[in-house]
């Protein structure tokens, strides 16, 4: 089984609130419908799940116990959860939608809980479970955002996955020369040259999700949509992450 995160800012218009980028959209979907054998998808927030977050105050730390904030992210990535598994039911995928809020949460030492049943059951039965950023119930702080890349690792441990895929805006994880970087072994080889993201992002940029994918018992790989069909066909592509 393979996981493949499509990025928030690969899918949307990271600055422009609620847009979809289709061409990237369906470029994704269209390498996801050539690839035969399961898969789990997750995709970010981009400019549906940020935006909204950052109004209303809420982080993967920072809490709100406004439901108006909490309904309004939730909102936003199922709108963006709907146009993702549109995408790829026209490449014929047989995607489902699986959402965090109802289905995990973090507990009082700030730990993701995520049953994974039911993304197991589904890709039994031959769905493609397709998984997004969301807001999460947090134990004594309301509720927080859990981002793609912590479903991603969660998804990948518990479901035994072979190889994880990360489809960024860029190619791969780059040096200080610019370059990208061809394989990740420890965090502190590469720290120096991980900046921030861009853009609005409540969850962190690069530096997180390295950090996030060090942890994995299986290979990461972080590549642009050039690479997503690559990965799904089980080549190296982009920067070899563990
Ligand atoms: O874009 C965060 O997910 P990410 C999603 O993977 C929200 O960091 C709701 C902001």
């Amino acid at each position: 089984m393979k996981v493949l995160k499509l990025g928030g800012s690969v899918i949307t218009d990271k600055d422009v609130p609620e847009t979809v980028d289709e061409r990237n959209l369906e470029r994704a979907a269209a390498a996801v419908g050539g690839y035969d054998g399961d898969l789990v998808v997750v995709h970010g927030g981009g400019s549906f799940g940020h935006h909204h977050a950052s109004a209303h105050g809420i982080s993967r730390t920072r809490g709100s116990e406004d439901y108006e904030g909490v309904v309004a992210v939730h909102a936003a990535m199922q709108r963006l959860n709907d146009a993702v598994l549109a995408a790829l039911h026209a490449e014929g995928v047989p995607a489902v939608p699986v959402h965090p809020f109802s289905a995990g949460f973090r507990n009082a030492v700030d730990d993701l809980v995520l049953p994974t049943g039911q993304v197991r059951v589904l890709l039994r039965e031959g769905f493609v479970p397709v998984l997004h950023g969301d807001v999460v119930a947090h134990e004594g702080r309301g509720a927080t955002i859990v981002s793609g890349d912590e479903l991603v690792v969660e998804v990948a441990d518990h479901l035994d996955a072979e190889r994880v895929g990360l489809c960024s805006a860029v190619p791969g994880v780059y040096d200080e020369a610019g370059d990208v970087v061809g394989r990740i072994e420890s965090f502190e080889d590469v720290e120096a040259a991980l900046g921030g993201s861009q853009s609005t992002d409540v969850t962190g940029g690069m530096a997180t999700k390295v950090r996030e994918l060090l942890a994995l018992s299986v290979p990461a790989f972080v590549f642009d949509l050039d690479g997503v069909a690559a990965f799904l066909a089980g080549d190296d592509v982009g920067t070899r992450i563990g």
